[in-house]
């Protein structure tokens, strides 16, 4: 997909990853699941956006509009902490939405109707291909008779996206919804959950968003930019924990629901046993374990009383730029339609 004319560029630099070669060790254990109480106290003292019941309004629409199908929600990109109420400075949590964006468009392919909830600005579904930073649309234009065309070397690649991205368009199957804070985000996740919760098994939740673990709770979050000679030019952040509702969603907002969560390390050494706490704790159908370093090539299914599966794309896979979503998204798809059987039986 990476046109030609990249290639003139020295690789994007590694920001992310590895610079420091001491660090302190990260092993907490997975925190607790949260509880009713915790649910009302958070969602009380956290005022939902504005937006959300025009949000709920379209979601409702669409999900009646697909009464019949199976509908997955898919979550994408990484929700932010605000430092201040009128924000200058956020906390991010790392995550490009190719995960998200990539899975998207198997499920699409696969006859899903698709929510994506997703980072503001983060990669969508089709457009990925053609509008990141490293593959700037721009790059496929070429000047012809005064008119702007994609290139010839494009053309083919170009057409079979756009063809992929209007049919999707015309049969209303892909809606978009944005989110950027943990709080819209977690706000958003509850409506669509309780609105998708009518049609029991058929849905699906892929939580593929990096969500933050811990938050500035509105009681302590100051209303102006912080001020740089505070505190004596050190800052001390002082933040709660984030509420862990994934069991509140399996439970009380979709029961019946199939869900599917990741979990991300960067330890090759916990990836499994964290993602086996996780699905312990959360009572939930599948973990997907990834490790930063190695996500586009590499997952671990985990599920309950079975042994871990690992999907890893082969040398020549890597060679040809054989996407990993391609394999999971129909490795997923077995899996909720033996659900979906089961809830029939
Ligand atoms: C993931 O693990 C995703 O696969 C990535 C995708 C964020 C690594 P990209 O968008 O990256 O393709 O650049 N998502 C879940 C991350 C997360 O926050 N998981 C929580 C955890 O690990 C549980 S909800 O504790």
């Amino acid at each position: 997909m990476e046109p030609h004319s990249h290639k003139r560029f020295p690789p994007t630099r590694r920001l992310s990853t590895g610079e420091r070669e001491q660090t302190i060790d990260r092993s907490a254990p997975v925190l607790p699941p949260a509880l009713e109480i915790d649910e009302n106290n958070y969602f009380e003292n956290n005022a939902a956006p504005e937006y959300l019941g025009e949000l709920a309004q379209q979601c409702e629409e669409f999900v009646q509009f697909h009464s019949s199908n199976r509908i997955v929600l898919v979550t994408s990109g990484g929700t932010t902490v605000p430092l201040e109420n009128q924000t200058v400075r956020f906390i991010d949590n790392f995550s490009a939405g190719t995960r998200g964006a990539t899975s998207a468009e198997y499920y699409l392919e696969n006859g899903y109707a698709v929510i994506f909830l997703h980072r503001q600005f983060s990669l969508l579904p089709y457009s990925r291909h053609y509008s990141h930073s490293t593959n700037c649309f721009l790059d496929f234009m070429e000047e012809k008779n005064e008119q702007v065309v994609v290139g010839q070397q494009y053309q083919q690649e170009m057409l079979t996206v756009l063809r992929k991205y209007r049919s999707a368009q015309e049969r209303n199957l892909l809606l978009l919804l944005p989110f950027t804070t943990i709080n819209q985000y977690l706000h958003t996740l509850r409506t669509i959950s309780m609105i998708l919760k009518p049609i029991g098994s058929r849905a699906l939740f892929y939580l593929a968003a990096a969500v933050s673990d811990f938050f500035v709770p509105p009681s302590r979050i100051p209303e102006h930019k912080i001020q740089s000679q505070a505190g004596g030019n050190k800052l001390i952040m002082d933040l709660d924990p984030v509420p862990k509702f994934l069991n509140r969603l399996v439970e009380k907002w979709a029961p019946g629901a199939m869900i599917i969560s990741f979990k991300l390390e960067t330890d090759a050494n916990i990836l499994v046993s964290k993602a086996r706490q996780a699905l312990e704790r959360y009572s939930h159908q599948l973990v997907i374990g990834n490790l930063l370093q190695t996500r586009k090539h590499e997952i671990v299914f985990v599920e309950p009383d079975s042994p871990e599966n690992w999907i890893r794309l082969s040398p020549e896979q890597i060679e040809m730029e054989v996407e990993i979503e391609s394999l999971i998204i129909p490795a997923t798809i077995e899996l909720h339609s033996a659900w979906i059987k089961k809830a029939k039986d």
